[in-house]
């Protein structure tokens, strides 16, 4: 039975990780990093009805020898670097945490690596971010990286120094650059899953109107489901790469808006309401990606539309809200 190890295992992708792992007969070890809310932690993983079948273990990502510690008692075959500080708006009032969990984070395990488990194969969460102030209107793995955010930084450093690891020691490491993708497990903070989780409340008379900053950007979204199948699949090859992992279209915030509000029978101008509070000091105002060497070498695509993924995430938040005032 092979071992992976996954970081940031109680966020959105670590738990659909851990699910496809756990259908594919791996053993699953999950990086947990001590909290005082221990009542919280893991609720994605019960969500998904699997808690109990991964084994979590005390470390974090800015304390090299709790990695190194972990990697030899488990012995990974497959290392899947998924912790960060992930939240782009939050990167501006915490530079240095992002810099050191999402940065100097992701060469901590490296590092691990490289001096305990060399052997094992290595998935960087490179992200969209990077390309930032877009060089070219679709990004490619060729694409020039011009980051915009802390956060942005951050990422494009991990990338590289998973690169330049791959390149001077040998490491099979790859890194996938994904863009946007959300679901039902999405964290509240981020746009889509604040819409549709705003969508449920006004539904249900809990609030009327709905915050919202640039309406105006657009996003390539896809489902977190599917862009996992792309980590694992990255990590079956025989040699390590880069990927960009993306749908291909790209739609604007408030679209997503009309979208979400639609499916539960309203209508967005209504209720959403632009906080200048939410602009961000410098923005990425668009993102497209061109996953076309991810499904000619990984045989990867998405499985599930824009559409579906915005009518699960609303039915999801609507179950959630109505469980609540039943309580
Ligand atoms: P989440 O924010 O949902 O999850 C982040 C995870 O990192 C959580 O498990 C969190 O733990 C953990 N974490 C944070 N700080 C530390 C630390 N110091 N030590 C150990 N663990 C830590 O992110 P997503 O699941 O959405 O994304 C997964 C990865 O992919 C991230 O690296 C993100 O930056 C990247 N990415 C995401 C994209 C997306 O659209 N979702 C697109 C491209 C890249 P805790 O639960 O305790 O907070
Ligand atoms: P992003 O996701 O920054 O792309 O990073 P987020 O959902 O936070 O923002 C997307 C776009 O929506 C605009 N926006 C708002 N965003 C938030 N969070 N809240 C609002 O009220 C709001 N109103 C408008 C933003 O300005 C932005 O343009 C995500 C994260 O998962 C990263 O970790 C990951 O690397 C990238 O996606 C790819």
């Amino acid at each position: 039975m092979p071992t992976a190890l996954v970081t940031g295992i109680t966020g959105q992708d670590g738990a659909y990780l851990a699910q496809l792992l756990l259908d594919r007969g791996y053993k699953v070890v999950g990086l947990l990093r001590r909290s005082a809310s221990a009542d919280v932690i893991g609720a994605r993983l019960r969500w998904l009805g699997i808690l109990d079948h991964v084994e979590l273990v005390d470390g974090n990502l800015t304390d090299l020898s709790s990695l190194i510690r972990v990697i030899e008692t488990h012995r990974p075959d497959e290392v899947y670097n998924l912790a960060a500080q992930s939240f782009v708006a939050a990167s501006w009032q915490q530079p240095l945490l992002t810099g050191a969990v999402t940065g100097i984070g992701a060469v901590n395990i490296l590092e691990a690596l490289r001096i305990a488990r060399p052997e094992a194969r290595f998935y960087q969460a490179s992200s969209s971010e990077m390309f930032g102030l877009i060089q070219e209107r679709v990004q490619t793995e060729r694409t020039p990286f011009y980051p915009r955010s802390p956060y942005g930084v951050a990422k494009l450093y991990a990338h590289w120094m998973t690169v330049n690891y791959r390149e001077s020691f040998g490491l099979h490491a790859s890194s996938g650059i994904l863009f946007n993708h959300e679901s039902p497990l999405r964290g509240i903070e981020f746009v889509t899953r604040k819409i549709t989780d705003g969508v449920a409340r006004i539904k249900l008379g809990l609030a009327r109107e709905l915050p919202l900053g640039n309406l105006d950007a657009q996003r390539d979204w896809g489902h977190a489901r599917d862009y996992v199948r792309a980590m694992w699949l990255m990590l079956q090859e025989k040699k390590p790469d880069d990927y960009v992992v993306a749908t291909g279209r790209t739609v604007r915030i408030r679209e997503f808006c009309d979208l979400a509000f639609g499916h539960a029978g309203l209508h967005a101008e209504e209720h959403v309401r632009v906080s200048q509070s939410l602009i961000r000091p410098a923005e990425v105002d668009v993102l497209q990606g061109d996953a076309s060497k991810a499904r000619a070498a990984l045989g990867w695509s998405p499985e599930t539309s824009l559409e579906d993924m915005v009518a699960e995430m609303v039915e999801a938040d609507l179950v959630r809200h109505r469980a609540r005032l039943a309580a």
